[in-house]
């Protein structure tokens, strides 16, 4: 299998996260994926394709026009603030107030964020729009005929929604390439998201769409990120009722009980018959992760990999979530190699 990778991706490198109360050093760092590129060479994966530049066409096709008009400008918006710091969201829109978009960007970025932990600093968009670039071009892999392609995605997309960013992401790369496969005459795409949080971003964007099946395992959001969106009764609305499925799983969820979830998941997958199946790939379901708490181990990626392969679908792998740094190189190269197995 092929895998999409470009620098670009190092062009995100903000240097704080709100957590705890401190300002911290982001989870979500460049060396995540250099531990990935080095594992994948270390077992002969080493087919790596630069992306192509899609512009900014197939984005707006999931995105709204000024929320993407918002991310570009953002940073230099609040440089002429005169802020020392990276520009980060200190007020919402909660529950009885105007859903206005205000023209202050410190409203504005209150108007876009839905967690405070995702910060914006010079260069952040335009990685944004590279790892969209890298998702498109696994895309046209795919629909090219590969059987399979690697989108080594950075910054993450799943919980970015039509207008909203957070979640480390801004841009949904897999929503923007299942987007791409319809467009280019896919009658049902799936995604499928292992990572350990809900894609809130991406189930928002087809919750009431019937050509795209989201399927999402994840930490119960009444205990986990993103809290608000992701409870099993959430099944899709509309023309989308039926097309949503959320198993969320208790803290310390290990691989027996994981998998019996994932083979649910993937029989409804089956069962909707899609051209082509995305898979939202976060590895923070690991053991270690530091933060999050289920109990996968190594090899049980491996495991899971062969499951995937095993639905015989053409399938875009979309790099998510996955802080445990040292291993992660593993965790997704066991995936991938238990789907090339099969
Ligand atoms: C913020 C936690 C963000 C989790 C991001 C993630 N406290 N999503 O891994 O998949
Ligand atoms: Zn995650």
């Amino acid at each position: 299998m092929k895998t999409v990778y470009t620098d670009q991706h190092r062009l995100r490198n903000s240097k704080s996260e709100m957590k705890g109360g401190l300002l911290v050093s982001p989870y979500e760092c460049p060396e995540r994926v250099d531990y990935i590129l080095a594992r994948l060479q270390q077992r002969g994966m080493n087919t790596i394709v630069s992306p192509d530049a899609f512009g900014l066409d197939p984005v707006k096709r999931i995105h709204d026009a000024q929320y993407l008009e918002f991310l570009s400008t953002c940073w230099t918006q609040w440089q002429t603030l005169g802020y020392k710091g990276e520009a980060v969201a200190s007020v919402w829109p909660a529950r009885g107030m105007h859903q206005r978009r205000p023209t202050n960007i410190e409203g504005m970025i209150g108007y876009y964020a839905f967690s405070s932990e995702t910060t914006i600093s010079q260069g952040t968009w335009e990685a944004a729009q590279a790892s969209a670039d890298v998702a498109l071009t696994a895309q046209r892999l795919v629909a090219g005929g590969e059987r399979a392609a690697f989108a080594l995605c950075r910054p993450p997309g799943h919980h970015a929604a039509s207008d909203l960013f957070g979640g480390y992401c801004f841009i949904n790369n897999a929503a923007v390439a299942a987007q791409a496969c319809l467009d280019q005459g896919a009658k049902r795409v799936a995604i499928l998201d292992v990572d350990f949080h809900h894609g809130n971003g991406t189930q928002e964007i087809f919750y009431h769409r019937s050509d795209v099946f989201v399927a999402s395992l994840h930490g119960n959001p009444q205990e986990h990120y993103p809290h608000f969106l992701g409870f099993e009764d959430e099944c899709g609305a509309g023309e989308g009722e039926g097309f949503n499925l959320n198993i969320p799983l208790s803290s310390g969820t290990a691989f027996e009980a994981w998998d019996s979830a994932l083979a649910m998941a993937c029989s409804r997958i089956l069962q909707y018959g899609p051209d082509v199946l995305i898979v939202s790939l976060g590895v923070d379901t690991f053991v270690d992760d530091p933060l999050s708490n289920f109990r996968l181990t190594s090899p049980d990626f491996t495991r899971y990999g062969e499951r995937l392969g095993r639905l015989g679908l053409p399938t875009i792998f979309v790099m998510e979530g996955g802080y445990a740094v040292a291993e992660i190189g593993t965790n997704v190269v066991n995936v991938l190699e238990g789907f090339e197995h099969t």
